[in-house]
């Protein structure tokens, strides 16, 4: 029977909803969950008391004269406060008697490990304030650094953080020119590196890139370098100094002054699709309020006996968050890796997860895909019993994505945190909490106690149960960005002018019948197809719904017939060989059947990878620069940049 357009629309819709698997915390957790039903129903109440509440559990040194200052959209939480965000992931547990709790079990990818304790760690970051300051960094310089995954990047980060020096991490899989551009527009003085790290079971240099990065930049003074590979790599005599010559021979106590509640912890640069990237600024005492919150609540963090691994690159807004900041406020046992989740063999992770016990584990669900690509078995060779909560973030979680999580690496026992939130929210901002709600594969769930996030329409007026529209918070929240370095112009036009008066995140939602939010990707990336707004989540998660299809990227392409055509690209599983046409077209049936004809797409493409991010998320607009035949945008920020090369030679005539 022929369906008018709205009822195709809302058969997408409704198949959201069909979702009826529903997974209630384990009693046990429930029982002694950091936030119980009851403590989540009250904390609603009065937002700014329940920040001034989690705000304590800070160690100041002077306490806020006033909760919040709101100026829209310019923020000041705990005016008037002082502390110091090292002290506070660092001295104050030594202090406490915790001085021999491992801080972090860093593994390297070669195989080679160390056990770091707070008080060790400790005296590393005062040594490399020291020889911080001895380089001539003060409070208030930027510090750049572009580091491999070694415990010396976590030192670099908070021995700033000790000194109120800015850090400015730069993912060290990015590109000359994406450092460079970072350098310019932070003015960084000081570059902390190293001679490279390990990759895919090889050195990977490092050094090189700042040479070039910092030959035409005079304001970058000095160059720091951690020795970690050994390989050969060039040095300019009076610029560049080794850690291991300056670091290693300071004093271990370093006095930290306390910092106010406002002052600039850190930039970290989104990528920014086109124009130049947003150096977005976080302060200390409101950010290190919710990450630390945070932490303790969506995780459930026992510190005394859990381990706790972000599977994710400290470049990444989520290593700050979650490998640095809120894991060491809470006084946590952390794990940290160097390498690649199949070096030397696939099962890599797990036998990590395996041999530290971790209890709480956070990654993205492009590695998920991964893992399920690489096939259930792998997993199934591991002993991960000690799991208890599984976290995800940085994309939508497919619902099949959030199944095969579970079950494999769960063992069907765990709950699954699908955790929303942005490099500008400093920290989690939707998720499930796991000992209060019956978690749905696919959905981010409720706000967390103390923010107002809610979805609405054009107009900014909320949907009703049921409705799809816009992510938008609509109160201020302690770790909200304090706008875009440089640019307070740009922080106001990109985020505060959609909707009058509320934060608008760029993320299209809806939220279903029980009032429940489901994240449906960036506004930017909906196709208009035949006058019908389609997501590229809803597709995507439809394609990977089959067994053949690990992962898929689709995009809107543009199409004389219907404006804009759905164009999809599939990496299919293990198993299944390189499909074929019989396969394409059971996949076009398959999403045809799941969200309706309008949703089929025109192309199926199998290729072999997808163009990432740093945090996986894949880079559509390149995806739709090749469906639409022209020449590719920026590559600078793709985690491998020879991936488009490998797609293209795969599609000579993507249209
Ligand atoms: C933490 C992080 C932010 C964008 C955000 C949204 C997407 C992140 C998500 C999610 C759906 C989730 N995103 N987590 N979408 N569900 N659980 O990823 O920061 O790199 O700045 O990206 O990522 O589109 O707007 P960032």
């Amino acid at each position: 029977m022929a369906q008018t357009p709205q009822e195709q629309g809302s058969e997408t819709l409704s198949n959201l909803l069909q979702e009826t698997r529903r997974f209630p915390p384990p009693p046990e957790l429930a029982a002694h969950a950091n936030v119980t039903s009851d403590a989540f129903a009250a904390a609603s109440a009065d937002p700014l008391s329940f920040w001034e509440e989690q705000a304590r559990r800070l160690t100041w040194e002077r306490s806020w004269d006033k909760v919040l200052e709101w100026n829209p959209p310019f923020a000041e939480w705990f005016g008037g406060g002082k502390l110091n965000a090292a002290v506070n992931c660092l001295d104050r547990h030594v202090e406490a008697g915790l001085g021999d709790r491992v801080a972090i079990h860093w593994e390297g990818e070669p195989g080679d490990s160390r056990a770091i304790t707070y008080a060790q760690l400790t005296g590393m970051v005062c040594q490399a304030a020291n020889a911080m300051t001895e380089l001539g960094v003060s409070k208030g310089d930027r510090v750049a650094i572009y580091m491999p995954m070694i415990p010396e990047t976590v030192v670099a980060m908070l021995a700033c953080a000790r000194l109120g020096a800015i850090h400015m991490v730069v993912f060290g899989g990015f590109s000359v020119d994406a450092l460079g551009t970072r350098l310019d527009d932070s003015e960084a003085k000081l570059v902390v590196t190293a001679d490279g790290g390990y990759r895919r079971g090889a050195p990977s240099s490092l050094k090189p890139a700042v040479d070039e990065a910092v030959r035409d930049r005079p304001a970058v003074e000095n160059v720091l370098v951690v020795r970690r590979t050994g390989q050969e790599i060039d040095w300019s005599e009076g610029r560049d100094v080794w850690w291991h010559d300056i670091v290693d021979r300071q004093d271990t106590r370093h006095h930290a002054e306390a910092h106010d509640a406002e002052h600039p912890l850190y930039i970290m640069y989104t990528s920014g699709t086109t124009a130049k990237p947003k150096g977005i600024l976080h302060t200390t005492g409101g950010y290190l309020t919710q990450v630390s919150y945070t932490h303790w609540a969506v995780f459930d963090l026992k510190p005394e006996s859990d381990v706790f691994w972000t599977a994710a690159d400290i470049g990444w807004v989520t290593g700050h968050s979650y490998i640095v900041y809120g894991p060491l406020s809470n006084g946590a046992t952390s794990v940290m890796y160097e390498g690649t989740p199949d070096t030397p063999h696939k099962g890599r992770f797990w036998e990590i997860a395996e041999k530290y016990g971790v209890s709480l584990l956070y990654m993205a669900p492009t590695a998920i895909r991964t893992f399920m690509k690489w096939g259930e078995d792998i997993p199934a060779g591991y002993d991960l019993s000690r799991l208890r909560v599984l976290g995800s973030v940085g994309e939508p979680i497919n619902p099949e994505a959030y199944m095969w999580y579970r079950k494999n690496i769960g063992g069907d026992r765990t709950p699954v945190v699908d955790t929303w939130w942005q490099t500008e929210t400093g920290a989690i901002m939707v998720s499930p909490l796991p000992g209060v709600h019956s978690g749905k594969p696919g959905a981010a769930m409720q706000p967390l106690p103390g923010i107002a996030a809610d979805v609405v329409d054009e107009t900014g007026a909320s949907v009703p149960n049921g409705e799809g529209g816009y992510i938008v918070v609509r109160e201020p929240w302690p770790a909200m960005l304090r706008g875009i370095w440089g640019d307070p112009q740009r922080y106001r036009e990109t985020y505060w002018s959609r909707f009058e008066g509320l934060y608008f995140p760029g993320d299209g939602a809806k939220r279903d019948e029980d009032g429940d939010f489901w994240l449906l990707g960036r506004v930017d990336d909906v196709m208009l197809v035949s006058g019908h707004n389609i997501s590229t989540t809803e597709v995507e998660s439809a394609l990977v719904s089959h067994p053949s299809v690990a992962e898929a990227a689709v995009v809107g392409a543009a199409d004389p017939v219907s404006g804009q055509a759905i164009v999809s690209f599939v990496i299919l599983r293990g198993e299944v060989g390189n499909g074929g046409d019989d396969l394409v077209s059971e996949l076009r049936s398959h999403v045809g059947a799941s969200l309706g004809p309008i949703a089929k797409p025109r192309q199926i493409m199998v290729v072999p990878e997808l163009p990432k991010t740093r945090s996986g998320k894949i880079m559509r607009r390149l995806l739709r620069d090749v469906a639409e035949n022209r020449q590719l945008g920026d590559v600078s920020t793709l985690t491998d940049s020879t991936v488009m090369d490998v797609i293209s030679a795969k599609l000579p005539n993507a249209n």
